[in-house]
């Protein structure tokens, strides 16, 4: 696709996540709260009437099928295929009512080529387009330190992959220290700004990361399965994204070394 026809789509793609911004702070209705896989899993009405307000915009501006985490799926990933979140960080959104977001991204043949992460109450809205360099707020963020190693930076990560991987407690003792946010978008967006220097996740769905995974290859990162495999938005599974030296030396720690 030509750059000039990404850029006008993502001017459409920014102003519609932003409008949704205002249903996700201002609901016209009393908030109803469900539960999905487990009794932490939640989707509200909020995020099923972001999804289809941004559906239906979508599909009709552009005529691309929408695949959305609340129900909206498509038959293929050929050709061009938006992918939704509309609430990123559901649990944050009922229960600390920040660091949540919307994420939306354009895949071509399962290839992520535009993206878009509104950190709705902080107001912030990173976007990329292949090629193209990574911004927030219309500023570049620029390229992320390719030097330090992981004792360098904070890490992003979970208690269940602390849990699940032994070797990442010790990690994080040896680097500056961990934080977690709840949103898989905002957290790879947050390395992407050079905020944080990795982001461990064993468990993201597409809509999770299709538009953060842009987001952070155009600001120099380096996104991996924790394997070190590539990553297909198309499929679920673990993330791995950190600037790259950070990257090398936790792929090494975590998995690679010997003991
Ligand atoms: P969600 O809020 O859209 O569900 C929290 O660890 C991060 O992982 C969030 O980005 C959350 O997205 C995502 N996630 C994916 N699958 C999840 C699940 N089954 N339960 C909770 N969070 C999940
Ligand atoms: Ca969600």
């Amino acid at each position: 696709m030509e750059r000039k026809e990404l850029l006008k789509l993502l001017d459409f793609a920014v102003s519609t996540v932003k409008k949704v911004g205002v249903i996700a702070l201002n609901p016209r209705e009393q908030l109803d709260i469900q539960t999905k896989s487990n009794r932490n899993d939640l989707v509200t009405n909020v995020d099923k009437e972001i999804e289809q307000f941004i559906a239906d915009e979508m599909l009709a501006k552009t005529g691309y099928p929408v695949l959305g985490e609340e129900g909206h799926r498509v038959d293929s990933f050929d050709g061009r295929v938006w992918l939704l979140d509309p609430i990123d960080g559901t649990m944050n959104y009922v229960e600390t009512h920040r660091d949540y977001a919307i994420s939306l991204a354009l895949c071509e043949d399962g290839i992520p080529v535009l993206g878009v992460v509104q950190d709705v109450t902080g107001d912030k809205t990173y976007t990329a387009v292949l090629g193209g360099g990574a911004f927030c707020n219309g500023q570049p963020l620029g390229i992320v330190n390719p030097d330090v190693d992981y004792t360098q930076v904070l890490l992003l990560t979970d208690l269940k992959e602390i849990l699940a991987l032994p070797r990442l407690a010790r990690v994080l003792e040896e680097s500056r220290g961990h934080r977690r946010y709840g949103s898989a978008a905002l957290e790879m967006s947050t390395v992407a700004a050079g905020r944080a220097g990795g982001f461990v996740h064993l468990w993201v769905s597409p809509w999770d990361i299709a538009a953060a995974t842009l987001i952070c290859s155009e600001s120099g990162c380096v996104v991996t399965r924790l394997d070190g495999t590539t990553v297909d938005v198309r499929q679920k599974g673990s993330v791995l994204a950190a600037w790259p030296t950070v990257h090398s030396s936790l792929l090494y720690r975590l998995v690679q070394s010997p003991n």
